[in-house]
């Protein structure tokens, strides 16, 4: 009986130690105005906005995304060259230094949502998980605006 105590003793010590040390980063990521537009049908990609805050003191590596919304979601970078022609490209992990936020905004990146499996419907919502390198998740549910908004304010 005494050994079973102790045992039970040193897994509470050790609890709160792991938990902290497993999930550091991603833990205090913070997603804010989170944003994205309705579709006409699910024939186009739809796209997602929103601003991911990384509140702690370790560096976060963003490295993927996913929805049940859409088959496939993935960040995408924007770059306009001279001519004004602007073309996108995934943007592969996203490292959040500590205190910064990236700003997935139009004209800048979004969130691609290929393949959706149903039409985003203004005044609705889903759910968006984001995943990062420390195995850490965020979920944020992204409301829905009208087709042309432009910003979270609609
Ligand atoms: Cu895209």
């Amino acid at each position: 009986m005494k050994h079973v105590a102790r045992s039970t003793l040193v897994a509470l010590l050790l609890t709160p130690v792991l938990a902290t040390g497993a999930l550091a980063g991603s833990e205090d990521v913070v997603v804010e105005n989170a944003w994205s537009r309705a579709s006409i049908g699910t024939s186009r990609p739809g796209a997602a906005y929103m601003e991911i805050r990384n509140a702690g003191d370790e560096a976060v590596t963003l490295t993927g995304l996913q929805s049940d919304l859409a088959m496939m979601s993935e960040i995408h970078r924007v770059t306009t060259d001279a001519r004004g022609v602007s073309t996108m490209a995934p943007a592969g992990a996203i490292v959040i230094a500590p205190e910064e936020t990236v700003a997935v905004a139009p004209g800048v990146m979004h969130v691609m949502l290929m393949h959706l499996r149903r039409p985003m419907q203004e005044g609705g919502s889903f759910p968006l998980t984001l995943t990062f390198s420390d195995g850490g998740e965020v979920t944020v549910a992204v409301p829905v605006l009208g087709i042309a908004a432009r910003g979270p304010e609609g």
